[in-house]
């Protein structure tokens, strides 16, 4: 080999090393920057679920360790209680045909088979339960009404009060027992306000929606 020829052969080994060392450096950075990214991400779970359990230092409980101690309730207590009461009703909208457009449902394309509705319903009467029998697609639907929440716990001697929030239904009729009875539209808020005098249950109904609009609060004794 001459000397021009050694020389090329040198330039040329030192120009792959130069790629060499340059992909490598270019590798690490991209591993650094994702090692960088997943920091950040792994601090912001952590955050979030310092945020989650009340905990900015970790050391507080854990939501699991939370929901093993719960708060006890001392009925010899009164306090003010507030509750917030929607008026719901539940659609279950389906057809007669598997895979066919539903106009009444959300889920417009029912994905699971085809179902025909009961022979002999057997709904009781009274304006709670509807059921739409099925129209020109073979779409129908069965309505049940109700309160969320439907149950309350309070104890002897608080005061109590129910915000009834009308979200579906056109209205109802609403009566809570030794309190009143009144109107309640769509978009309209009623609220009313006693003390639970009397341990026991005090029942709360729509009449429009019988028999399974209805609830209960439930009013545990003073202890002696
Ligand atoms: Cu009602």
């Amino acid at each position: 080999m001459n000397d021009d020829k050694k020389i090329k052969t040198q330039r040329q080994t030192k120009t792959r090393t130069t790629k060499i060392i340059m992909s490598a450096a270019a590798i690490m950075t991209v591993v650094a920057s994702a090692a960088m990214i997943l920091g950040i991400q792994a601090q912001m779970l952590q955050h979030v679920f310092a945020q989650s359990t009340g905990s900015s230092n970790g050391t507080a409980t854990t939501g699991g360790a939370a929901a093993s101690n719960p708060v006890m309730v001392n009925p010899s207590q009164t306090t003010n209680k507030e509750f917030w009461i929607n008026t719901v009703h539940l659609d279950g909208a389906t057809s007669l045909h598997a895979a066919v457009a539903n106009p009444l449902s959300a889920q417009n394309t029912p994905l699971h088979p085809a179902e025909v509705p009961p022979a002999n319903s057997t709904i009781p009467t009274g304006g709670g339960f509807r059921i739409v029998l099925p129209n020109k697609v073979g779409s129908w639907d069965f309505r049940s009404f109700t309160f969320a929440p439907d149950q309350i716990v309070v104890n002897q001697g608080d005061k109590v009060t129910l915000h009834f929030i009308g979200v579906l239904g056109v209205h109802h009729i609403i009566t809570v027992t030794g309190v009143g009875t009144f109107a309640l539209h769509r978009g309209e808020i009623h609220t009313v306000s006693f003390i639970a005098n009397s341990p026991g249950s005090i029942r709360f109904w729509c009449s429009l929606h019988l028999p399974n609009m209805v609830g209960e609060i439930l009013v545990l004794p003073k202890s002696v």
